[in-house]
């Protein structure tokens, strides 16, 4: 008898077929964008990160990618909160879950959306951001313990949908303890680890110049260089937080062994930034089968077989 390998995965009670699906912000801007994602081998659909009314976003160049990955100071271009609401219903003809990112310009603009966008219907879960990097005058929520505390407090009042949040990279040990603190104290469905990691700097030296525009070219960073850092960041609050939170995994990912890593790791799903800019929604159906094919060569037949075991040294 022979059996199938399987990608698939549970994420805010939502099954998803296949554990691989898009970062919030690469390729889910538009309608047609998120279609090609639906029509793709994702596992689930996400939106970029939705703020209350419609926004251009910052000057271009705002986007460059390198041999090694990508750097953005994108500043949340997105066609506001009503629109990927809107979509929800065109979301559901693709039979998988369709998440929303809200990354409000404020506190009350956040409670407001999702006040809005909770309890509807063909929105399986909320990814809130608390790490966006882009927005000149506006820190990242994620860094700051307290306020991310007071900001779950005036969300979770008023949320029915499944939520879960869009975590900065950390680097510092007490700091995984302080956030893992703040979480537990919420019934988050879920934590994506991570988000760029924010104001990096990437220069052309024949021009001996910045490539982007805003923010005198400084950048989010994605790619090769941040996987050490999203899997160290993955370990963390998978063995912080109860087992009951799916941890998914985002950076550095575009091998299925990318995949592998972060499931050893302890994430439930994973999702795909850089590379989907790079190769489009094809990206989804390679990975799988390359993952497919590590998963059949070691003998598991699920993620579960081998999901958070990642073997420390004696
Ligand atoms: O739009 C952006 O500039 C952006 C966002 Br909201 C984010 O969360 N992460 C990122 O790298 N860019």
């Amino acid at each position: 008898m022979t059996y199938e390998t399987s990608l698939a995965t549970v994420v805010a009670g939502c099954p998803l077929s296949s554990c691989l699906y898009n970062a919030s912000g690469p390729l889910c801007t538009t309608a047609a964008e998120l279609d090609a994602v639906g029509s793709s081998e994702a596992g689930a659909i996400l939106s970029k990160s939705a703020t209350l009314e419609k926004r251009q976003g910052n000057p271009s160049p705002r986007y460059f990618e390198t041999t090694w990955g990508s750097i953005n100071s994108m500043g949340l271009p997105n066609e506001g909160y009503r629109y990927y609401l809107d979509y929800a219903k065109r979301a559901a003809t693709f039979n998988k879950p369709y998440f929303i990112s809200v990354s409000g310009l404020g506190f009350e603009d956040n409670v407001a959306i999702i006040r809005a966008l909770s309890g509807q219907e063909h929105v399986s879960a909320i990814e809130l951001n608390l790490s966006c990097p882009n927005v000149p005058g506006k820190p990242q929520t994620g860094y700051d313990f307290e306020q991310s505390r007071v900001l779950l407090e005036m969300i979770f009042e008023h949320v029915t949908t499944p939520l879960g949040v869009k975590l900065p990279p950390y680097f510092d040990l007490p700091h995984f303890e302080m956030m893992a603190a703040v979480l537990r104290d919420f019934p988050i469905a879920f934590v994506t680890c991570i988000n760029s990691i924010g104001n990096g700097l990437v220069i052309d030296t024949d021009q001996e110049s910045v490539v982007i525009k805003p923010k005198s070219g400084f950048g989010g960073i994605g790619g090769d260089f941040i996987k050490p850092t999203a899997l160290a960041n993955v370990r963390k609050f998978y063995t912080l937080l109860d087992k009951d939170v799916a941890i998914i995994g985002c950076g550095g990912i575009k091998s299925g062994m990318d995949v592998f890593e972060h499931i050893l790791c302890g994430a439930s799903a994973v999702q795909v930034g850089t590379q989907l800019m790079r190769e489009g929604v094809g990206c989804f159906a390679r990975i799988a089968a390359e993952l497919r094919e590590i998963m059949g060569g070691k003998g598991y037949r699920d993620i579960d077989s081998f999901k958070g075991k990642l073997k420390t040294l004696e």
